[in-house]
């Protein structure tokens, strides 16, 4: 039987999942996570908070800066809530 990553729903696009703006407080590439003060994300049940965000591993966000404003996609991903896309905010 085909294996499926369990938390990540493959039927639902990238595109459809609500955007949700951040601030940059620190850049941790080598452990593949941001530091980040996110917006309310109540599809997996965070209030607004400043942590540690792991990143999808096909993400670069080596270029981002702390101050940075961004906009953030989350989904589960293998069981772990990841940061999965993110565009700048102007
Ligand atoms: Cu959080």
């Amino acid at each position: 039987m085909k294996k499926v990553d369990p938390g990540y729903q493959k039927h639902r696009s990238d595109d459809e999942r609500p955007w949700v703006s951040a601030e940059v407080h620190g850049v941790d590439v080598e452990n593949g996570a941001l530091t980040i003060h996110h917006g309310p994300l109540p599809k997996v049940g965070m209030p607004a908070m400043t942590m540690s965000f792991p990143v999808r591993e096909s993400v670069h966000f080596d270029m981002l800066r702390p101050g940075d404003k961004v906009q953030i996609q989350v989904a589960d991903v293998g069981g772990v809530i990841r940061i999965i896309n993110y565009r700048m905010q102007h």
